[in-house]
């Protein structure tokens, strides 16, 4: 629309946790320099060129709707193109449709349609719709990932991450459900349990149907929740509990809104009371985004990243989204002080975590050691899988002058 000059530089949760502290955990380099972090952290956020979230109103809805995702999916977009068919939307500028979290659509609008749907009395909200992208010098993995198994070096030998021991240890997780909303999961690692049946992309273009994880990022999330309990990789903080990808983020991180929200609402249609989903993404404030984290919170448990800008989180969604079974997570050292990057603020921070050098899995099987507020959510994560969410301590350190209680078993 008019601001397209309005391109902004924002910094992400994503990108500390995945991109840039990658130190190969062969080498055990744990010290981070935290201002280099920061620079890095850079991520550009830029609005998609005439691309809409529409909410509409519940009471607008009819109550005869079906329970099974796809179908609720395609008879609220087919309702949505026939109730406004006077606006001549056609089908394929319908991008993502929503009907659990919250009902409405993702869609390329020009100014005469939005100015209408802007006017109706059916619709609850329009947001922009915004591209989430990795700096470009960032997109190259620098890390030096490994193979859990050893590559053939000496035995493969299971290592407890300082961050699990920290939490107060693994506790067993299987038969619970993770759904990690993030970069997909390695669906064959061999250190995790993997709904794959269930794991869904919601990106489009190239590898849009596909759950896999291209990234590393979100099988770094999933490792430090739900690692097996095994010889080989780490041990997550519910070990062996299935996790499910849920992909919003491509190989490059890179993302939009409209997807996020479409993954927030996959969750909210499958899962179930004791379930708990794990976003270690954000950006910019998004009231759709927070509504539909806060609808979904009625059915999963939410664990969340509180962001890696030395911000204040309430500038953040979905960090800032608030309520009794959503866990907004900033990030402790192993010396118990919040990280320098860690955003803050109580509310919405309801607990620190480890994050800092975090050992855990990386996609193609291997592992990765990264730092970032996207590893301190999924301890919190795993907390949530096995009962309720305790603390030991508070972190030294907190900018906002209230020590952030240290989640714990
Ligand atoms: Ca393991
Ligand atoms: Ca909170
Ligand atoms: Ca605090």
């Amino acid at each position: 629309m008019k601001n397209t000059n309005y391109f902004t530089k924002f910094i992400l949760v994503f990108s500390l946790g995945g991109l840039l502290l990658m130190v190969g955990c062969q080498d055990d380099e744990t010290l981070v320099e935290v201002q280099e972090l920061e620079t890095l952290a850079n991520y550009e956020i830029a609005p998609i060129e005439g691309q809409y979230i529409v909410v509409l109103k519940e009471s607008s809805l009819s109550r005869n709707i079906p329970q099974n995702y796809d179908q609720r999916i395609t008879m609220l977009k087919n309702n949505f193109l026939t109730r406004f068919s006077s606006l001549k939307i056609s089908s394929e500028n319908i991008k993502k449709t929503y009907g659990f979290a919250v009902k409405g659509v993702a869609v390329q609008l020009n100014h005469e349609q939005l100015q209408v749907l802007r006017a109706h009395k059916d619709v609850q909200l329009i947001e922009q719709d915004y591209q989430i992208t990795l700096s470009p010098d960032l997109s190259i993995l620098k890390g030096k990932p490994s193979n859990p198994g050893g590559g053939g070096e000496e035995t493969p030998t299971q290592v407890t991450p300082w961050g699990v021991t920290r939490i107060g240890g693994a506790g067993n997780g299987v038969g619970k459900i993770a759904w990690i909303i993030d970069s997909g999961v390695d669906l064959t690692h061999p250190d995790l349990t993997v709904d794959v049946a269930r794991s869904k992309s919601f990106l489009g273009g190239r590898d849009a149907d596909d759950p896999n994880d291209y990234n590393g990022h979100g099988t770094h999330v999933a490792g430090t929740v739900a690692a097996l309990d095994n010889n080989i990789g780490v041990v997550g903080v519910a070990a062996g509990a299935t996790v499910v990808a849920v992909r919003v983020l491509d190989r490059r991180g890179s993302g939009s809104y409209s997807g996020v929200i479409a993954g927030v609402d996959y969750v909210a249609a499958n899962g179930a009371a004791g379930d708990a989903a794990n976003m270690s993404l954000g950006g910019p404030v998004s009231s759709a985004l927070d509504n539909a984290v806060v609808a979904a919170s009625s059915i999963v448990k939410f664990a969340l990243a509180a962001g890696n800008e030395s911000d204040d989180a309430n500038n953040h969604s979905p960090a800032r989204a608030n309520g009794p079974n959503i866990y907004t997570v900033s990030a402790s050292d192993s010396a118990d002080r919040l990280a320098s990057f860690s955003n803050y603020g109580n509310p919405p921070v309801d607990y620190a975590a480890p994050g800092v050098s975090i050992a855990s899995l990386w996609k193609n099987g291997g592992t990765n050691t990264i730092s970032g507020t996207s590893m301190a959510s999924p301890h919190v994560c795993g907390l949530l899988l096995l009962g309720n969410v305790n603390f030991d301590g508070y972190v030294s350190n907190d900018p906002d002058g209230n020590p952030d209680k240290i989640a714990h078993r």
